[in-house]
């Protein structure tokens, strides 16, 4: 056995595939970006909504994560290193409360991907403008999108414009579309699940 072949592939989910390349996949068409009107807003269940421009959006510490990508239509990117501004410093400007319990990520055109709160406060949940060294091209989700690399690729939004804090959860887009609420892709949790 080649050394390191064996833990590469751990690394892969099951019933997935690696990919060098990186796929483009989205609903709708790739939205046209504009600096001047361009906003990102927390609201919801905090103590004070918060509305950042893209200056000020831009002038926040960054971080940089790199981490395996999975999309739920069987691809698997391994090692992208993407670079942004943790979520969890961004849900902190605007002192989320004790309620909030999920958050609903809003992208343009009406894009929603739900998750429970607690995915967005790890370490390696990021809101991304830069990937392998290079900011993302439009159809990847310039000027930014969400990277929450546990969960199917799904949830990690591109075009991101907010956040909502919630304490009961909600579903978004694909959620309502048949793909599974929680989406570990460990669990295989790809399609609908009953919900409760
Ligand atoms: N705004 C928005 N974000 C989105 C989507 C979408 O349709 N709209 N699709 C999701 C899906 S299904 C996947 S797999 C990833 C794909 O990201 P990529 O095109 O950069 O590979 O984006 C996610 N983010
Ligand atoms: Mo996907």
């Amino acid at each position: 056995m080649i050394a390191g072949e064996n833990s590469m592939a751990d690394r892969i989910p099951p019933g997935q595939y690696q990919t060098e390349k990186w796929p483009v996949l989205h609903a709708g068409s790739i939205p046209r970006f504009d600096p001047a009107r361009w906003d990102f807003r927390i609201f919801g269940e905090v103590e004070a909504p918060v509305r950042l421009s893209y200056q000020e959006f831009r002038a926040l510490p960054r971080a940089e994560l790199t981490r395996d990508i999975h999309c739920v239509t069987a691809w698997s990117k391994l090692d992208v290193r993407f670079e942004g501004v943790p979520a969890k410093l961004v849900l902190g400007l605007a002192k989320v409360k004790p309620t909030a319990k999920f958050v609903m990520v809003h992208a343009e055109q009406g894009y929603e991907a739900n998750l429970p709160l607690e995915y967005l406060l790890a370490d390696d949940a990021l809101f991304a403008d830069r990937a392998d060294g290079k900011d993302l091209t439009p159809e990847h989700g310039w000027p930014l999108r969400l990277v929450v690399p546990r969960l199917y690729f799904w949830k990690s939004a591109k075009w991101v414009r907010g956040i909502e804090l919630m304490a009961k959860d909600r579903r978004g887009f694909w959620e309502r579309n048949g793909y599974h609420n929680h989406a570990d892709p460990w669990k295989e949790e790809r399609y609908s699940d009953p919900w409760s």
